[in-house]
């Protein structure tokens, strides 16, 4: 009887566990955004236990869904790659949890998109050499259908191996693949922010082979000397680039050091394949914006995340796997959102 009285308490138990799961799925966001909405930061009824197990739920939904959308993202990198044996595995599956994070998370963006990109906050990818990671996360935001994908770097495909704009795909503003230009770019794009008043800031992303591009650092000088502080330059240091490591092709020294000797404030991601970490990284990055100071963030990536056989080496900087090696990657990435 005792045993059987146990039993239906853990029954019930368990039934209030799914009732509360669910109830959280279901009601949370919208608790969240009206408490962020009607609640100053420091209002006392943050503290308030109940409304910080309702955010503390949605938060850990929100973190969950961005890491299903990753190992979505990195089976999507290496199946456009894989389908046309050609393309950049390594940094773009370094890249993901970053790229991941910040159209899903961080920045306030408008797939139907408009080239001017007025109001809204913007990305330009500077290491266009990436672009399976940066076309996977724009076809899963609504820029353009998901089935593109599969026309990656086929002839007359919006999807070129390098970005550009001629083919006109939603979601990329600049040609990008030849190193060093997109710093610059972003200058401008920061700079044409303030003189129209628009509030939203504007983000890039570097390879860290990528600095050893002259251009990056008198952009750099000029965005300090010019207090481009809507500016977030974000350097994928995977230590790693075409040809080896970045320390035997050309060694880039401190590389904090060297941007604060440029005038920037760095932020350091040590962890930059961690989703928490890297939106923290970007988060902290932000609350240093608007100090009449450009920022960069120094996100430590390692070439390859996610692929065991492709981690850490530049080898997988430009080559596709083979049959029996995406089968591998794949087994290794779970299917979370659906293949394309
Ligand atoms: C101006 C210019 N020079 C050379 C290249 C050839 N190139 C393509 S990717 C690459 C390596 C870049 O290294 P990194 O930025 O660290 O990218 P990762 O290998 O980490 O993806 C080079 C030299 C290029 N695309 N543009
Ligand atoms: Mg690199």
């Amino acid at each position: 009887m005792i045993l059987i009285l146990i039993l239906i308490l853990i029954l019930i138990l368990i039934l209030i566990l799914i009732l509360i799961l669910i109830l959280s799925k279901l009601f949370t966001k919208p608790c969240k955004s009206l408490i962020n909405q009607n609640l100053g930061k420091s209002h006392w009824l943050r503290n308030y236990l109940p409304l910080q197990l309702l955010t503390n739920f949605q938060e850990m939904a929100d973190i969950q869904h961005l890491k299903d959308l990753v190992s979505q993202v990195r089976r999507d990198i290496v199946r456009q790659v894989h389908a046309v044996n050609s393309g950049h595995p390594g940094g773009s599956l370094g890249c993901t949890e970053f790229i991941v994070a910040l159209y899903n998370e961080i920045m306030d963006h408008d797939p139907s998109f408009q080239m001017d990109g007025k109001n809204q906050d913007l990305f330009f990818l500077s290491n266009g050499h990436i672009s399976p990671v940066f076309y996977s996360v724009l076809a899963h935001a609504g820029y353009f259908p998901k089935e593109e994908l599969n026309t990656f770097r086929k002839l007359n495909s919006r999807l070129q191996g390098h970005p550009t704009t001629h083919e006109g795909l939603p979601g990329v503003r600049i040609a990008s693949g030849s190193l060093g230009q997109g710093m610059s770019v972003g200058i401008g794009a920061a700079l044409t922010k303030k003189l129209n008043g628009d509030d939203k800031t504007v983000f890039t992303l570097h390879g860290d082979g990528e600095l050893q591009e002259g251009q990056i650092w008198e952009a750099a000088m000029y965005a300090s000397a010019n207090h481009v502080d809507n500016l977030i330059a974000t350097i994928d240091v995977n230590g790693q680039q075409i040809d080896g490591s970045t320390d035997t092709v050309l060694t880039l020294g401190d590389l904090r050091k060297k941007f604060e000797a440029f005038g920037w404030n760095v932020v350091t991601v040590s962890k930059g394949n961690d989703m928490e970490s890297v939106i923290a990284g970007i988060k902290e990055a932000i609350s240093l914006s608007r100090k009449r100071t450009p920022i960069c963030i120094l996100l430590h990536t390692v070439m390859g995340h996610g692929v065991d056989f492709m981690m850490g080496s530049h080898e997988w900087h430009g080559i596709a796997p083979n049959d029996e090696q995406l089968a591998e990657a794949l087994k290794q990435n779970p299917e979370t959102l659906g293949d394309y």
